[in-house]
């Protein structure tokens, strides 16, 4: 029997904090920003409002190198306002979920600061540091923002780990104190009233000891094999469970680079005592080749439903996935998985109805209501994300001009993403009044909030609409899925069913029109994306929702 549980039936709303809303006229997202958009978020009718990191932080990757785990970065304010948004959230009924970015930390802590000092501080072993091999770093890995993944530092000449950037060292979670310091952070937040936790990189804390080299061809199993699951990441998670979270009534989900579905139940199964949910990034990584995002091998949508089927099939009744198509690291969705040219307003509902009516719980990214697309900047110098900087600074040096790697970069790169939301057609798309951190997608006066707003068949309704119904389904959360295979890879045609009720959903997932074949007899349409009379044909995006009478 499948358990019931708060968590699965919400639905999550992620913030990017530094694009979602600048009250301050500094350029910057802010707290007070967000909490102007309560209502906002209230009327769409998310549950849970996941705020990527908002701590003190020099900002080498945006916050994901984290200086002071117990502030807030005053960029976005002050702990009073973090006081006072959550609170607004919790009398709204909605609930807030923080980031937890743990693997490791800024080269700014104070930890690190004391731990690079000399090899006999107390702080030393919160961080790992070896000694270079043969004049070079311990080993051959690679960082995920290009090049290697160990620093010298001068000082006591030795290198430390950084699995992303130089700033971001990796903690020693072999070490008891770095994770009673983590076990004691969280319950700080904890007690403050948070509704639980994103992990980031959470396969990543247990390291392999050996450090041995690896001879792995792709970037991509290196990081499954040798770089994620480590022998003790079930013990340290269990650890955190037994110590801190289950005293409280709150929800975890970890990401997980190197999640493959046959270690997933591992993290997840409702009797392991680790984490409820994953954001395992197989969908995301479709079309990385061996070196990565920016080594593009193509893929398609029959790739999309394989992981789809996969994943329910690997869960069962005894693990659960969050359901998603973006996030801050991942292209717009409804550019990469959709048309955001022709047919944009279509495929961006089209993919929303997906996302809310798989098994899972869903989570939107900020602006997927109202349909915001990629950006394509034609300067590197318009571009802030450090994977992006870094990696163009490898690959001209390799010889690839400007142009063709930009090309990539309009196809996978984070700020794809990270542009500020388009409020309204004003100035900076509504975003600040001063001057954004990174500009504006120049397409802001056609898609914005305000234009959904004024509009019930947008797409801010369409998401809406699908909220309010399936919180009504709940067949749509708990109920089975089934896959009903149609002649044309184009659609994808599945239903979700218990012993009360049954829902078909079809989803034309092409630019051109499709014959599906289903018995309706005893259904009745409830959703449907485009006008059309024909039932018996699909248009280009079309998606219909069907309920048994
Ligand atoms: O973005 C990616 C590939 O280009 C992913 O591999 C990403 O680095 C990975 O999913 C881990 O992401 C998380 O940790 C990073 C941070 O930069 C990301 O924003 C965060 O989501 C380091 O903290």
């Amino acid at each position: 029997m499948i358990q019931q549980k708060w968590w699965k039936e919400e639905v999550i709303y992620q913030i990017y904090p530094r694009s979602f809303k600048d009250s301050t006229g500094n350029g910057i997202g802010d707290l007070r920003g967000i909490i102007s958009k309560m209502d906002y978020l209230k009327e769409l009718g998310v549950d849970i409002i996941w705020m990527s990191p908002v701590y003190p932080s020099p900002n080498d990757d945006n916050g994901y190198d984290i200086s002071d785990y117990r502030n807030i970065h005053p960029e976005f304010g002050t702990m009073a306002d973090f006081d006072e948004l959550l609170a607004g959230l919790h009398q709204r009924g909605m609930r807030l979920i923080m980031d937890l970015v743990v693997n490791h930390s800024s080269d700014e802590h104070e930890w690190f600061k004391k731990s690079r000092e000399s090899k006999d501080n107390p702080y030393r072993d919160y961080y790992i540091w070896k000694p270079g091999k043969n004049g070079g770093p311990p080993n051959n890995w690679q960082s995920f923002f290009g090049g290697s993944a160990w620093k010298h530092d001068e000082k006591t000449d030795e290198y430390f780990l950084h699995l992303f950037t130089k700033k971001q060292p990796d903690l020693n979670w072999e070490n008891p104190k770095v994770r009673q310091e983590v076990y004691d952070l969280i319950k700080f937040w904890l007690d403050k009233g948070i509704d639980g936790f994103r992990m980031d990189v959470i396969p990543l804390i247990s390291k392999r000891l050996e450090f041995a080299d690896t001879a792995l061809p792709s970037f991509g199993e290196i990081v499954e094999k040798v770089y994620s699951n480590g022998p003790k990441v079930h013990e340290y998670i269990n650890e955190m469970y037994e110590t801190v979270l289950k005293h409280y009534d709150i929800m975890t989900v970890g990401e997980g680079p190197g999640i493959s579905k046959d270690v997933g139940l591992k993290y997840v199964g409702h009797d392991r005592g680790e984490l409820n949910m994953i954001f395992h990034l197989d969908t995301m990584f479709l079309g990385f080749g061996p070196g990565g995002k920016f080594d593009p091998v193509p893929y398609d949508w029959s790739d999309v439903k394989r992981i789809f089927r996969e994943w329910y099939e690997a869960m069962g009744d005894s693990g659960w996935v969050s359901i998603f198509l973006d996030n801050h690291d991942f292209p717009r969705m409804v550019s990469r998985f959709g048309n955001d040219d022709h047919y944009r307003n279509e495929s961006a509902k089209l993919l929303a109805m997906l996302v809310l009516t798989l098994r899972g719980t869903a989570c939107i990214y900020q602006g997927s209501e109202m349909g915001m697309t990629n950006v394509h900047f034609d300067s590197i110098e318009d571009y802030r994300d450090v994977e992006t900087l870094n990696f163009y600074k490898e690959y001209i040096e390799k010889g690839v001009s400007s142009e063709d790697f930009l090309k990539m970069v309009h196809e996978y790169g984070r700020d794809n993403v990270r542009t500020p939301i388009q409020w309204d057609a004003t100035h900076h798309g509504g975003f600040t009044k001063g001057t954004p951190w990174i500009k504006v997608n120049p397409n802001y006066p056609a898609i914005n909030a305000e234009e959904v707003l004024k509009d019930k068949n947008s797409i801010f309704y369409w998401y809406k609409n699908l909220l309010a119904y399936r919180k009504k389904n709940k067949t749509l959360v708990y109920g089975e899925w089934k896959e009903i295979k149609q002649t044309s890879e184009n659609l994808y045609v599945y239903e979700r069913f218990d012993t009360d009720n049954h829902y078909y959903i079809v989803l034309n997932h092409s630019d051109v029109e499709e014959t599906f074949e289903l018995n309706l007899d005893n259904h009745q349409l409830d959703f449907q994306n485009v006008k059309n009379n024909d039932l018996s044909h699909l248009k280009p995006w079309e998606a219909r929702l069907y309920k048994r009478k």
